[in-house]
């Protein structure tokens, strides 16, 4: 599957790109290898908060090929360039609605999102939505602030003018980490898991920026972003992708360690 000129410029200005049936064939296998993570970590979801493992496809051979996947290499390669940085994932059992939120917000550099969600959703029942174009770093426009739906604009969150993004197993949603998202509807039982990857940074912003990210990962008690596994499958095209990540995480175990110094379990989102 190639990425078109259209679809990159539509990325571009909207910010986020849905691949319908990208993972349909792969789906017979990719389902049992979600729910087998979930069981060798022995996380029970109850549906009543998020249950969430980070990072998620690294845990499993099988999940961590699909940082191989051509689909994968060729939307990040014409979306942030061939030298994309992995920057890990999580896997979810999502419990109810999102709110409005980014994944951060990077003036420098690129950061995507790659989300597999496993269960049908729609509108009413926990599918992403996003404010088209609210990934723009001019940080002016209140159409920005979501989250302040009622404050701003008296209506409810899930009232704010946004694109909704239905999607049934096997779709692939790619968004940059600085448009506004969130779902409502959802139920205690969403599956759904994703990898983060990045434009290789190349000035000492983008590098500053890199390590802060990678930094950030110390909420989830992890002395690596990559798991021992994903490293040691890794051919020589996955390592390009880990390498960089790898270089710049060497602060992360003395993070980790003050974390689980500090809180009562890792993370969950
Ligand atoms: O599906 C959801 O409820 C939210 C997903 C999300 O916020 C994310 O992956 O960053």
């Amino acid at each position: 599957m190639q990425i078109t000129e259209q679809q990159i410029r539509f990325f571009e200005n909207f910010g986020y790109l849905k691949l319908p049936r990208a993972f349909r064939e792969e789906l017979e296998w990719i389902l049992p290898e979600f729910e087998q993570v979930f069981a060798d970590r022995q996380v029970v979801h109850d549906g009543s908060k998020r249950s969430c493992i980070v990072p998620f496809i690294d845990q499993r051979e099988r999940l961590s090929t699909l940082l191989d996947h051509p689909v994968i290499v060729s939307a990040a390669t014409a979306l942030i360039g061939g030298d994309f940085n992995y920057l890990g994932g999580d896997g979810n059992y999502y419990s109810g609605d999102t709110s409005w939120h980014t994944d951060g917000f990077h003036t420098v550099g690129k950061y995507i999102k790659m989300a597999f969600y496993l269960d049908p959703v729609r509108a009413a029942t926990g599918a992403l939505r996003v404010v088209p174009g609210s990934h723009h770093t001019d940080t002016r426009w209140e159409g920005r602030h979501p989250a302040k739906a009622e404050e701003l604009y008296g209506i409810p969150q899930r009232e704010m003018p946004a694109q909704v993004l239905e999607t049934d197993p096997g779709d692939l949603l790619i968004f940059n980490h600085n448009i506004m998202h969130a779902s409502f509807g959802g139920s205690g039982f969403r599956r759904m898991f994703t990898l983060n990857l990045c434009r290789r940074a190349e000035t000492p912003a983008e590098i500053a920026d890199l390590e802060d990210y990678i930094h950030s990962a110390a909420r989830f008690w992890l002395d690596h972003t990559h798991s021992e596994l994903m490293r040691h499958t890794a051919g020589p095209e996955r390592m390009r992708h880990l390498q960089q990540v790898i270089d710049h995480e060497k602060a992360l175990p003395a993070l980790a360690a003050k974390c689980r110094a500090t809180m009562a379990e890792p993370a969950r989102g």
